[in-house]
Formats: structure tokens, C-alpha cells, sequence
């Protein structure tokens, strides 16, 4: 028997560490909020965590940009091309059934009901049509213009004076506020701390692509882009031991600052569950099922091998900085061909977001259900349309999807700041919908390899990394 609980310890250790210091963290947030520590307290709290998420940031770009270009560069051009159709079409399809799931569930829920405005008027008309708000979602994530340049511009200065007894001014003072660049160099919606992740995984995706077209020219670059991937991958190995400690300290930390539970009432737990029946049927249900049907194998099986990736997304509610331990799961756990999962999760990542779309859906209707405004058809159109296309724009960073809605709601002339409604339960939800869409970008790579099994040599026998060969 020892033997037998030594050699699961030894599979599963960093699970087990895991889903203990997960269900440690939640017990000791619950705990510290009795102790009333002061906002400084929280903080120093806090750092082993956020120690935790700059670590997983500080991979996401070297992972993206060696992931997708060795990727690609090590296919054909017939496969990459197959390869990229399906994968995209297949996100889409998925984010879509996703947006139905969610506004089935809430519409059979009703969770508006319980929290009806008194004085609402009658639903309000379009404010801006689903083709500008699909427009503006291509303008956010990609065409990322600048703004901080031309605002660090902007000189603050504030003029006061020194006055005598007679109220005149005898000298004047000029103080200059003006914020420095890094200060107001904000992260914009779709963009990951001022990282346009989109724009990153397009231009790394192209060259990729050019690369493995240039043939042996190409060769160094596709090199120095495969062995940058393996040794993030090998700092991945390395830094996933302390994530068990950070993720005691990341859990506590947010149910430090989160607001009073007990705000949270009756309306918006109606809500919150609502969502988390959305993403369960969606996630633990269609999912699943579409894969068994395409793979025909064993989906829990598969579910189980990411485990570890999953509970890093409940804990971080950041499928990008979640990526790193993604794609340690399918390699090691689930053995996905690395040239397919080098694709499919960088874009599943950034482009694929079951989890944010179904809320997103979930979040309009329930504001429309509030304010006691009746969706017609046309309109319940538009929100899948824009809730698709919103979770596009979304970036793989905490509460992203919170940002995307305000265009879901704009594009049915919903208030936009009724969002502060369900702002108490987003960053709970957050993790759970950030966990569907890692489990949505893990699962189509497994599809997507099981389909392109054909194009490859044998099934696992793969391309040998240059750097390996010399
Ligand atoms: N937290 C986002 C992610 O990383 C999802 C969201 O905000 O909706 O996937």
C-alpha cells in the first residue's frame, strides 16, 4: 500500500499540491477576513501571488511567439493551412454553441426576475449597431493605437499663488503633474498589461508560416524559435513547484479584497448560478461530447490530464498566463503532437473563449431582464453575434470579459453601467469561465491533432527539433 500511495504521490504530487493549496487558500482568505488586517498587511499578503502571476507573464510572450513559429514553420503548407481553417472555424463554432448554451440557461432561469428595477422604462433603441460594434472589437485588440504617447504628452500643470493680506497675488507657482509615461501607459481592453497578445499571435503565425515555406534560409530562425521553446518549457518544469505555494497566497489574497459576501443577495446568486449552469453544460457536457464524438476516445481521461492547468486557471482567472502549464499538461500528460498543440493553444488562447462569450450572453440578458426590457428575436441575433466576437477581443487576463461586454450592450442599447450590477460575483466567475475557456483550447488541440493525424509521419513520431539533431 505504501509503495502503491508512494507511486501516486509520485504522478500526481503537483496536482495533489495543487488542489490542497487551492482549498488551503480559500480557507485562509475566509479566515485572514476575520482578522481585519489593514490594506498594507494585504499587500505584503498578496506578493507571494503576485510573485506567482509575473512569473506566468513573464512566459506567455517568449511561449507565444517560439510556440507559434516552430509550430508552424514545421509543417507544410498544405497542413498549416488545413490546420489553421479548421482550428479557427472550430473556435468558432464552439464560442457560438457556448453564447446559446448561456442564453438558454437564462432564459429558462430568469435570474433578472429577482432583481427587477422599480422605475424602468421601456426598453431603449440600439444605441450602435452590431456592425460598428463588431468594428470596434477589430479596432481594440489588434490596431492598438497609442494613446499614452499622445496623453504623455499632455503637460499638467497647476498654477497657484501666494496672496497678501489684500488678497493680491504677490508670487505665482507653477507645479507640473504630469504623470510619467509608465504610469499612464494603461492596458487597454484586449491587450494583456499593454501586451497586444493578438496582434503577437497573428505576426508570429505569418512568420511561422513564411518560415516553414523559406526552407533550409529558414532554418536557423525555425532552430532558435524551437530551442527558446524548449527552454521555456524547461523554466515552466522548474518555476510549476512554487506554484502550489503562490496559489495559496493568489486565492487568499483576492477573498481578502473581495467585497462582503453577504452583498452579494439573492439577485446576483440567481446570476452567479446561472453562469456556472452555463459553463458546467458547456464545459463539462458539450464539450466533452464533441470530443468524444470527433476523437472517439475517452474525453475524462483526457480532462483529467489537465487537471494541473485547470486549477491554475481557477487560481490565476488567466488563460494566457495559464498557457505555459496548457501546454506542460498536453505533452507530457495527454502526449498532443507539440507542432499541433505549438498552434492550437497560443490561438486558442487568445482567440478562444467558450467560458467569456457564454457570460458575456448570460450578463446582457440578465441587465435586459433588470431593467425589465424585452429582447426580440433581432436582438437575442445580435448578442450571439457580438458575444462571439467579443470573447475574440478579449484578452487572457483577469476580468477581460467584464471589459468586452460594455460592446455586447452597447449593440442592444442596454445601459452600459449597469455592469457595476454584477461586478461583486466577476471575479469569482471569472475563474470558473477563464477554467472553460483553458479546457475549450486544451480539448481542440487534442481534436485538431486527432484530425491531423494523417498529415503526420506516424502518430508521436515527430519532427526532431534541429537543435536537438546537431
Ligand atoms: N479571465 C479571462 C481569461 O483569462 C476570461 C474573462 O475575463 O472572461 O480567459
Amino acid at each position: 500500500i505504501l509503495a502503491r500511495i508512494k507511486d501516486v504521490c509520485k504522478r500526481n504530487g503537483l496536482l495533489i499540491l495543487s488542489v490542497l493549496s487551492v482549498t488551503i487558500g480559500c480557507l485562509l482568505g475566509f479566515f485572514l477576513r476575520t482578522r481585519r488586517l489593514s490594506q498594507q498587511e494585504i499587500s505584503y499578503f498578496q506578493f507571494p501571488g503576485e510573485l506567482l502571476m509575473r512569473m506566468l507573464k513573464m512566459l506567455i510572450l517568449p511561449l507565444v511567439v517560439s510556440s507559434l513559429m516552430s509550430g508552424l514553420a514545421a509543417l507544410d503548407a498544405k497542413t498549416s493551412s488545413r490546420l489553421g481553417i479548421i482550428t479557427v472555424t472550430y473556435y468558432l463554432w464552439t464560442t457560438f454553441v457556448a453564447v446559446i448554451v448561456g442564453i438558454i440557461m437564462v432564459s429558462i432561469i430568469h435570474p433578472g426576475g429577482a432583481a427587477q428595477k422599480e422605475s424602468t422604462e421601456e426598453g431603449g433603441k440600439p444605441i450602435m449597431s452590431s456592425a460598428d460594434a463588431l468594428l470596434d472589437l477589430i479596432r481594440i485588440p489588434i490596431i492598438k493605437s497609442n494613446k499614452a504617447s499622445s496623453e504623455s504628452t499632455t503637460r499638467r500643470i497647476i498654477i497657484y499663488g501666494v496672496q497678501d493680506e489684500n488678497g493680491s497675488n504677490v508670487q505665482n507657482f507653477a507645479l507640473d503633474i504630469t504623470p510619467p509615461p509608465e504610469v499612464i501607459y494603461k492596458s487597454e481592453p484586449g491587450t494583456s498589461d499593454g501586451m497586444n497578445v493578438l496582434g503577437i499571435v497573428i505576426f508570429s503565425a505569418t512568420m511561422g508560416i513564411m518560415l516553414g515555406r523559406m526552407g533550409n534560409s529558414g532554418v536557423p530562425l525555425v532552430s532558435f524559435c524551437q530551442c527558446l521553446n524548449e527552454s521555456v518549457m524547461k523554466i515552466v518544469a522548474v518555476a510549476v513547484w512554487y506554484f502550489p505555494f503562490g496559489i495559496v497566497f493568489l486565492i487568499a489574497g483576492k477573498i481578502l479584497e473581495m467585497d462582503d459576501p453577504s452583498a452579494i443577495g439573492k439577485k446576483l446568486g440567481f446570476y452567479a448560478i446561472t453562469v456556472v449552469c452555463g459553463l458546467v453544460v458547456h464545459g463539462l457536457f458539450i464539450l466533452p461530447m464533441m470530443y468524444f464524438f470527433i476523437t472517439k476516445k475517452n474525453p475524462i481521461v483526457f480532462i483529467r490530464g489537465i487537471l494541473q492547468a485547470l486549477l491554475i486557471a481557477l487560481a490565476t482567472s488567466s488563460s494566457s498566463a495559464t498557457l505555459p502549464i496548457t501546454f506542460k499538461c498536453l505533452l507530457e500528460n495527454n502526449h498532443v503532437d507539440r507542432r499541433i498543440a505549438r498552434f492550437v493553444l497560443p490561438v486558442g488562447a487568445t482567440i478562444n473563449m467558450d467560458g467569456t462569450a457564454l457570460y458575456e450572453a448570460v450578463a446582457a440578458i440578465f441587465i435586459a431582464q433588470v431593467n425589465n426590457y424585452e429582447l426580440d428575436f433581432g436582438q437575442i441575433i445580435t448578442i450571439s453575434i457580438t458575444a462571439t466576437a467579443a470573447s475574440i477581443g478579449a484578452a487572457g487576463i483577469p476580468q477581460a470579459g467584464l471589459v468586452t461586454m460594455v460592446i455586447v450592450l452597447t449593440s442592444v442599447g442596454l445601459p452600459t453601467d449597469d455592469i457595476t450590477l454584477i461586478i461583486a460575483v466577476d471575479w469569482a466567475l471569472d475563474r470558473f469561465r477563464t477554467m472553460i475557456n483553458v479546457l475549450g483550447d486544451a480539448l481542440a488541440a487534442g481534436i485538431m491533432a486527432h484530425i491531423c493525424r494523417k498529415e503526420f509521419i506516424k502518430d508521436g513520431d515527430e519532427v526532431p527539433l534541429i537543435c536537438e539533431t546537431k
